[in-house]
């Protein structure tokens, strides 16, 4: 652990060190609270909506990319404009413990945990044995980084096949192998290595038992600076496309009662043990008779919070502010509850016919849904442009009701009246996947996208009406000679 010492002010400005619909919920968070935000945006960003939302925004000249990556030019500015605070929201520099540590250093409140905790939970490796110690179930694996091939062979031997090979420093399935035969193994493990070396820039590769069709479940936590730990429940994260979550859902419409208590007790227990401070998610993986596994713990604000906020009322982004600036967590975990259920849709631009390549270009109608129950994060708006550069998430839909039935009858509802036109969408696939009824059903796993897509018809038919009505009204103009 560091010596860093961090602090509390009262936070009464903002710097929003993000872009996108998340730098517009971080500044609606603000607003609500009374506090001042300062935005900052790339040129190719000049458009962007969240940069009109803040009170102050300034352009970083750089390339998009970078541009949110500088940290010393955002803290320099953070420092310039007097803010108090910055809020990372998510990627970029969020989990970055170098940045983290530099705003303490400036006299900036980092708005998320520690940095010591942002960095022992970006090493997977070292994540993992904490939380072994903590008495946190962790899959069979090895505790140092693969360096000697027949080494790791015993260790897989002995674990059994199959195994999967994990980047210690990575992410979104990079560096991620499954080896289910030893023939495999050196081919595969150098494979791994090379695409860690070159994503994450340390090849450090580790060993764990492979989960067949496992669910993806994963606890909210949120804790103030005085050791008091809540958890918001949990979230079905199994929906998703090579690595990227597609749906998301609070709560488990299927997960079993007690593996939920002892999940939420477990958590819990374990940030309470290692002193963590604000919120957090911990990942784990439930097999297929209900045993679960910690696979990874991530220190920021999370792109999926919004379910959890609508099952459970509290306003996340608002809990960050507040646990930063010293305030104690206002309840207690039996103050807390969870109701109803709740389902966020990623609404991306890419082409589902096209293998998901990601769409740019300009959005030429922008509809989005209403009406009770319906929330709506977005990026977008008509003739807004989508630039080249970033990810292809533009908006999130979240929709909430007491049932599961109910929510997955009002997501229906909610995908047919949004209406994004100019680029291509995966609404199609979203369309698809809650008429499905394995997914009416509340049964998916991790597999659930690659098993059903073959199946699917992606056939964008609100487009088709979409023109029919363009051109009726375009010969009934020209009938009247508007
Ligand atoms: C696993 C696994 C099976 N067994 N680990 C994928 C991303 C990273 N967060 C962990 N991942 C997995 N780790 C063991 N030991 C299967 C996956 C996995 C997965 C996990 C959650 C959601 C979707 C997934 C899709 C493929 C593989």
């Amino acid at each position: 652990m560091s010596k860093l010492k961090t602090f509390t002010k009262e936070i009464k400005k903002v710097l929003v060190a993000n872009r996108g619909e998340i730098a517009t919920r971080i500044i609606r968070a603000c607003k609500e609270l009374d506090i001042k935000t300062v935005a900052i945006y790339s040129e190719a960003d000049a458009k962007s909506i969240y940069v009109k939302k803040a009170d102050e925004a300034y352009l970083i000249p750089s390339d998009p990319i970078q541009a949110y990556l500088n940290y010393f030019r955002i803290v320099d500015l953070a420092k310039q404009t007097k803010c108090d605070a910055i809020h990372p929201g998510y990627g970029f520099l969020s989990e970055n413990p170098e940045f983290a540590e530099y705003c303490w250093k400036q006299g900036i409140v980092f708005i998320g945990p520690h940095p010591d905790h942002i960095a022992l939970f970006g090493d997977k490796m070292a994540a993992k044995k904490k939380m072994r110690e903590l008495g946190v179930p962790v899959l069979p694996g090895s505790d140092e980084p693969i360096s000697d091939i027949k080494k790791a062979k015993k260790i897989a031997d002995e674990i059994g096949y199959p195994v999967i090979l994990k980047a210690a420093f990575g992410g979104g399935g990079r560096g991620m192998r499954i080896v289910r035969e030893e023939s495999e193994f050196e081919d595969l493990f150098k494979s791994a290595f090379n695409e860690a070396k070159k994503f994450f820039g340390r090849g450090d590769v580790f060993i764990e038992k492979y989960v067949e069709n496992p669910r993806h479940i994963e606890i909210q936590i949120m804790a103030d600076k005085y050791g008091n730990v809540v958890h918001l429940g949990e979230r079905d994260c199994s929906i998703q496309r090579r690595h990227q979550k597609v749906v998301e859902i609070a709560r488990s419409p299927t997960l079993n009662e007690d593996v939920k208590r002892e999940l939420y007790r477990t958590s819990v227990k374990a940030m309470f043990k290692v002193g963590y401070e604000n919120v957090g998610t911990i990942e784990y993986l439930v097999d297929e008779k209900d045993n679960f596994y910690f696979i990874e713990m991530n220190t920021r604000l999370q792109v999926e919070h919004t379910v959890t906020e609508m099952v459970t009322g509290i306003d996340i982004v608002q809990q960050m502010i507040k646990i930063a600036q010293g305030e104690k967590l206002g309840f207690l975990q039996e103050d807390i509850t969870m109701r109803g259920y709740a389902i966020e849709f990623r609404v991306n631009a890419e082409d589902p016919k096209r293998n998901f390549a990601p769409s740019v270009g300009a959005i030429t109608s922008y509809h989005s849904p209403g009406g009770p129950g319906v929330r709506v994060d977005a990026a977008v708006y008509k003739d807004y442009v989508i630039p080249p550069y970033y990810d292809s998430m533009i908006a999130k839909l979240s929709v909430w009701a007491l049932t599961w039935d109910q929510v997955v009858n009002r997501a229906r509802r909610a995908l047919d009246e949004f209406i994004v036109r100019g680029v291509p969408t995966n609404l199609p696939l979203l369309r698809a996947i809650v008429r499905d009824e394995d997914f009416i059903k509340g049964k998916f796993t991790t597999r659930y996208i690659e098993e059903k897509l073959p199946t699917f018809n992606l056939e964008d038919k609100t487009a088709d009406l979409e023109d029919l009505v363009a051109a009726i009204a375009g010969a009934i103009a020209a009938y009247h000679k508007i």
